[in-house]
C-alpha cells in the first residue's frame, strides 16, 4: 500500500503538468481525490491492515492527499493566471493610439453665404425679419400692387393652397407685415424660402431662397438705395467692387431697376463666368411704390423707402462655380464635403 500511494503521488505531478485547463485540472482531482477516486479506494483497504501499520500508512495517505490538493491548488492558480495574462493580452489598449476623429458637421454653403450677406446688413444698421412661408394671397400678391387679375398670380408660378391660402413666391409679405406692425423707420432684411411652381432643372428649383431688403423713413432717395447696394457690393466681392442700375419695371416699386454687379472673375472684361457680359445680375430694387406704402398705413407723401430683392442660389452659385442648382438640395456629401 505504501508503493501505491507512492505511485499516486508520481502518478498525479505527471498529469497535473499535463492538466492545460481548469476542465482536466477539475478531472483529475475527481479521478484521484472524489469518492470513487483512486486515492480514495486505497484508504478504503486501510481496514485490511494491523494495528500498528494503519497509523503508518493513515499518516502517509493523508500527507499525500495534501501533498495531492496543493498541487492542485498551485495548478489551478497558474492555469488561472495564464488565463488571465492571454485575456490582459488580448483585450490591450494601447493608450497613445490616436483616437477615432468623428466626422464634424459642416455648414451649407446656401447658409455660409446667408450669414455672410446678413451681417453685412447687420452692420449697417438692418434688422432681420422674418413671417410665414405658408401665406394669405393679400400678403404676397395684393398688398404688393400685384392685382387679383396680375400674371404673376398664374397658378404656373404659384403653389395656390386654396384659392386665397398660398406657398409665398417672395418674402416681400414680411416687410408688409412689418409695415403694418412698424411705425417708420423701418430698416429691414427679410431673407427666407419662397416657392414658385418651377419644374426642377439646372437653373430652377420649385423652392429656393431670397434675401429682400426694405428702408421706409422720411426723405429716403434713390441715392440712399444706390449707397446701400454699393456698400453691399464691396463688403461681399470687396473694396473695388462696382454696380450699374438698369430701368426695369415691378409693380411694388417705381421706380425700378435691375441692378448688376460688375463681374468679381473678370472685372468688367467679360468671361465665361458672366458670359462674356462683364456684368452679373444680383438684384431687383426700387422705390417702395406709394401705392404698398399706404396699403400699409403709412403715408407716401410723408414717407418714402427703397426696396431691394435677391436670389441666394444665384449668388452661391456664381461664387463656387455651381452649375446645377439641384447640387444644393440633394445632401450628397462629396458635394457638401468641398465647402
Ligand atoms: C415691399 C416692397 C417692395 C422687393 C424687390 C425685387 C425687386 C426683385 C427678385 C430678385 C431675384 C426675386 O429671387 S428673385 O427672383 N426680386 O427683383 N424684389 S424689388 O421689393 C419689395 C419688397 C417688399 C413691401
Amino acid at each position: 500500500m505504501k508503493a501505491a500511494l507512492e505511485q499516486i503521488r508520481q502518478t498525479v505531478a505527471a498529469e497535473l503538468n499535463a492538466a492545460h485547463d481548469l476542465k482536466a485540472l477539475d478531472a483529475l482531482r475527481v479521478k484521484f481525490l472524489g469518492k470513487k477516486g483512486e486515492l480514495t479506494a486505497i484508504l478504503k483497504q486501510m481496514g485490511k491492515l494491523s494495528a500498528e501499520e494503519r497509523p503508518v500508512i493513515g499518516q502517509l495517505a493523508n500527507e499525500v492527499r495534501a501533498d495531492i490538493e496543493k498541487r492542485m491548488e498551485n495548478r489551478a492558480a497558474a492555469l488561472k493566471e495564464e488565463l488571465l495574462n492571454l485575456r490582459l493580452a488580448a483585450e490591450k489598449i494601447d493608450v497613445t493610439m490616436p483616437g477615432t476623429k468623428s466626422p464634424i458637421g459642416k455648414q451649407h454653403p446656401l447658409s455660409m453665404v446667408l450669414e455672410e450677406i446678413k451681417e453685412i446688413f447687420l452692420g449697417m444698421g438692418f434688422d432681420v425679419a422674418s413671417g410665414p412661408e405658408v401665406e394669405l394671397d393679400y400678403y404676397n400678391f395684393e398688398a404688393l400692387n400685384l392685382p387679383k387679375d396680375h400674371p404673376a398670380r398664374d397658378t404656373q408660378d404659384t403653389f395656390y393652397i386654396t384659392e386665397n391660402i398660398l406657398l409665398r413666391t417672395q418674402t416681400s409679405p414680411v416687410q408688409i407685415r412689418v409695415m403694418e406692425n412698424q411705425k417708420p423707420p423701418v430698416r429691414i432684411i427679410a431673407p427666407g424660402r419662397v416657392y414658385r411652381s418651377d419644374a426642377l432643372d439646372a437653373t430652377h428649383s420649385p423652392l429656393f431662397h431670397q434675401i429682400e431688403g426694405l428702408v421706409v423713413d422720411k426723405n429716403v432717395t434713390m441715392a440712399d438705395l444706390k449707397g446701400t447696394l454699393t456698400m453691399f457690393a464691396r463688403r461681399l466681392y470687396g473694396e473695388d467692387a462696382q454696380i450699374r442700375f438698369r430701368p426695369h419695371h415691378f409693380p411694388f416699386t417705381e421706380p425700378s431697376a435691375e441692378v448688376d454687379f460688375m463681374c468679381f472673375a473678370c472685372g468688367g472684361k467679360g468671361c465665361r463666368l458672366c458670359k462674356g457680359e462683364g456684368w452679373i445680375e444680383i438684384l431687383g430694387a426700387g422705390m417702395v411704390h406709394p401705392k404698398v406704402l399706404s396699403n400699409c398705413g403709412i403715408d407716401p407723401e410723408e414717407y418714402s423707402g427703397f426696396a431691394f430683392g435677391m436670389g441666394l442660389e444665384r449668388i452661391v452659385m456664381r461664387r463656387f462655380g455651381i452649375d446645377d442648382i439641384r447640387m444644393f438640395y440633394e445632401n450628397d456629401q462629396r458635394f457638401l464635403n468641398q465647402f
